[in-house]
């Protein structure tokens, strides 16, 4: 099956009814076909498909007991209204690299995955990388457990309403069968497209991560309160929505506030409370951590101004990465002196990277948009991700 076929098959799944992008929260029922999808699929195969206590998903080319074994794959889930290729492309990359693998009569002598990790995005329960990082116990099961979504249902439900048992959430035996992880991903930059090739391999991901703030003020009459009598939190918000961008902008990072939910969220009236999503990242730690301070800084000091009070509180802090040097190399060297391209981007990989050697490949995005419908990639290039893709397991687990 070429390229095409299989990704015209996955594409309709989870697809806004408006056509507007793709809506594929982990454990939602759009999810939840993918993840049907990725067992068909690999059923077809004659893969044999294990699935984590997290909802992780491997299809398994030969024996996992076997142990060191070489696992690629990527997410299926979304960010809200998100491209069709940021997650899917690296899935769908793995089975055709398998196929590729078969039909070149390569005989892997370590055992090979496809992975598909749940909630990547943390666009419903808030925590990126949800599933890798329980597997590899980064996360507390417990603290997961209770995570909620925007309509207060928990993590722990969204599951057992799967089927899934949450009690098995938690570090998982796979861990120490896998020997090395390659994850395929569309390009979330135009750095491709300006270099004029295809395929890169990963250096490294900016330390990142989000963290939620809380505004409050006093709800009151939008008639008939005074300005000067207002205690307004969405002024503070929005101060420190220009603060954050300002300050990334001094430092050198990336700093973006792009969900915002005001109580009562009401036309006529000054909103009560607001809690705003900061998203910041910076090319290194000291210099992320200096960011974030200095929007709470500037947030406090507005708050004063406003007559609001406001809290800061971490969500999901994801450290520096720098993939494995040798595997790195290897790569480069497989897939003839490809370009070697750093990420600003989260990834399954960067979770993994600190529990077992780890690398990326990237594929060119012609309109370097991510996380929005124009993410694209033409057929051409995600066939060269394929064959990349291939040639790096082959060099890995077939010889
Ligand atoms: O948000 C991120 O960095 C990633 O695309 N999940
Ligand atoms: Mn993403
Ligand atoms: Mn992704």
């Amino acid at each position: 099956m070429g390229f095409r076929q299989l990704w015209e098959s996955l594409l309709p799944i989870g697809r806004a009814r408006s056509g507007d992008g793709w809506l594929r929260y982990g454990w939602s029922p759009a999810e939840l076909a993918c993840r049907d999808w990725f067992a068909a699929q690999a059923k077809e195969r004659g893969l044999t498909v294990h699935t984590d206590g997290n909802g992780n998903l491997f299809a398994w080319w030969g024996d996992p007991d076997a142990g060191d074994a070489v696992v690629t794959g990527s997410h299926f889930d979304s960010v809200p209204h998100g491209g069709a290729y940021d997650g899917p492309l690296g899935i769908v990359s793995g089975l055709l690299a398998i196929d590729e693998l078969r039909a070149r009569g390569a005989t892997p002598v370590r055992p090979v995955a496809v992975a598909a990790f749940a909630e990547e995005e943390g666009s419903r329960f808030g925590v990126a990388c949800l599933g890798s990082r329980l597997l590899t116990g980064e996360l507390d099961p417990v603290r997961a457990r209770a995570l909620t979504d925007r309509d207060g249902v928990t993590l722990a439900e969204a599951m057992a309403s799967a089927g899934a048992d949450p009690t098995r959430l938690g570090p998982d035996p796979v861990l120490p069968r896998i020997g090395a992880f390659v994850e395929l991903h569309i390009e979330q930059g135009r750095a491709l497209a300006d270099l004029d090739a295809p395929v890169a391999v990963a250096s490294g991901i900016w330390p990142h991560g989000r963290w939620r703030l809380r505004f409050t003020g006093e709800g009151n009459h939008a008639g008939t309160t005074r300005m000067a009598d207002r205690r307004d939190p969405m002024l503070t918000a929005a101060y420190t929505v220009l603060a954050a961008n300002k300050e990334a902008r001094l430092r050198g990072g990336h700093a973006t506030i792009g969900r915002l939910q005001p109580e009562p969220n009401a036309t006529n009236a000054v909103p009560a409370s607001v809690s705003a999503w900061l998203d910041a990242r910076a090319p290194d730690q000291a210099g992320l951590e200096a960011l974030v301070e200095a929007v709470r800084v500037r947030a406090v000091e507005r708050a004063g101004r406003d007559g609001t009070e406001v809290t800061m509180t971490a969500e999901s802090v994801s450290p520096a990465v720098t993939f494995d040097p040798a595997l790195r190399d290897r790569l480069v060297e497989v897939l003839d002196g490809a370009p070697v391209l750093p990420t600003a981007a989260g990834h399954d990989a960067g979770v993994l990277a600190g529990h077992v050697p780890t690398a990326m490949l990237f594929v060119r995005n012609p309109t370097g948009v991510s996380h929005a419908p124009a993410e694209a990639a033409t057929d051409e290039d995600c066939r060269a991700g394929v064959r990349a893709l291939a040639d790096v397991l082959e060099a890995l687990a077939c010889r």
